[in-house]
């Protein structure tokens, strides 16, 4: 089985590229990666001599490309995205481009080479806030924000390849996701390497909104088991089962570094901010997958892993990163 993993250098598709190369010994696994500023080929240091793994330095929208790299692949897995909230509101261009674009890119490129199965990594952002309850996957689309709005368009591409070509997709929609190797513009590592830095820790709004949260190997061993076991057409939900507040989550942070809660700076909200997402992920648990780590275990993991691993994080906050955070947060 030759798997075409598509945004196999970032934060999800490292780990996902690395728990096939371990699972199944008789894969080979191609990861085209346009290595933007979130793409990190160190994320995978430890698996680029496999023979089985090979890498592909390129863009999901070059239908060229794509299609000569999806020859001979029996399954494609679109982790690719631009997949960061703020920066969508900042300019969507990429967005769109890549999220939505790239996927009608990927679309075409499996029809025409008749992939056996197709899996689309989705976001519980794409329905939107929630006041109580949980989103069903039968629910419509409400997206709120310009990135989720983009991995709406995807989706809706994705169902559509279903209906009108048989084409066999799947698609998961995951919350949050946290762990080792996430880019430190998201909430976790941006928060836990201010806090290491003795830096502020940026709080939109009054911190009140609720996310729940996701190991990155519980969502990678949901990928695993809706890429060979989900029904095709189908949607799942993926959902870590643990809702927090944003105020609630930074304090834990600051209690695993022994940091001062004056760190806290609240700031003004982001614009269009969903108060709180939820999911219901009875369909995946019916399938078979439950998460399988602990919330406070795995925070408290991946805190210590970032507290290990500043060579990998303060490179990555240096650069680019300094104009993106004066334009998030300089007037803040
Ligand atoms: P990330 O930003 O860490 O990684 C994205 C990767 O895609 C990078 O390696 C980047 O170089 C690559 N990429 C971007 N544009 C590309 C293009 N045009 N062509 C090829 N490669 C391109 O993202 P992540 O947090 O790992 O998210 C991965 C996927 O999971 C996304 O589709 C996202 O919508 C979805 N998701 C993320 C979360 C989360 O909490 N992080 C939760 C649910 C779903
Ligand atoms: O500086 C910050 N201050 C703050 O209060 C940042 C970066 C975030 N937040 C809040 C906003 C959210 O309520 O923390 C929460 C989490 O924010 P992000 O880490 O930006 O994640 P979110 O916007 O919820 O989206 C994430 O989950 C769904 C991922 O970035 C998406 O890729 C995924 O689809």
């Amino acid at each position: 089985m030759r798997i075409l993993v598509t945004g196999g250098a970032g934060f999800i598709g490292s780990h996902f590229v690395r728990h096939l190369l371990r699972t199944y010994p008789e894969y080979a696994v191609v990861n085209l990666d346009k290595l933007t500023y979130a793409g990190n080929p160190a994320n995978l240091t430890d698996v680029a001599a496999d023979p089985r793994y090979r890498f592909v330095h390129g863009d999901i929208a070059d239908a060229r490309l794509v299609h000569a790299v999806m020859a001979g692949c029996d399954a494609v897995v679109n982790v690719a995205a631009e997949s960061h909230v703020d920066r969508s509101i900042q300019d969507a261009g990429a967005f769109l481009r890549t999220d939505v674009l790239g996927t009608g890119v990927l679309l075409e490129a499996a029809r025409a080479h008749r992939v056996g199965r197709y899996l689309q990594v989705s976001t519980d952002e794409v329905y939107g806030s929630i006041a109580q309850g949980a989103f069903r996957e039968t629910d419509p689309l409400r997206p709120s924000s310009p990135y989720a709005a983009a991995k709406a368009g995807g989706d809706h591409l994705v169902l559509a390849y279903w209906t009108t070509y048989d084409l066999p997709v799947v698609i998961t929609r995951a919350s949050n996701t946290f762990g080792p190797h996430q880019y430190p513009e998201k909430v976790i590592p941006l928060f836990v390497t201010n806090a290491l830095d003795d830096r502020p820790l940026p709080l939109y709004g009054d911190g009140r909104q609720v996310r729940d949260w996701l190991y990155v190997l519980d969502h990678v061993a949901a990928l695993d088991l809706v890429l060979h076991k989900g029904t095709e057409g189908e949607v799942y939900n993926v959902g870590g089962g643990h809702e927090l507040e944003n105020l609630a989550l930074t304090r834990r942070v600051l209690a695993l570094l022994g940091k001062p809660e004056d760190l806290i700076r609240p700031v003004t909200d982001r614009p269009g901010h969903d108060r709180r997402y939820a999911v219901d992920t009875g369909k995946l648990h019916a399938l078979g997958w439950q998460p399988a780590h602990a919330f406070g275990d795995a925070l408290a993991a991946t805190v210590a892993w970032y507290r290990a691993h500043e060579a990998w994080w303060r490179p990555l906050k240096s650069g680019e990163f300094q104009t993106y955070y004066a334009q998030q947060y300089g007037r803040r």
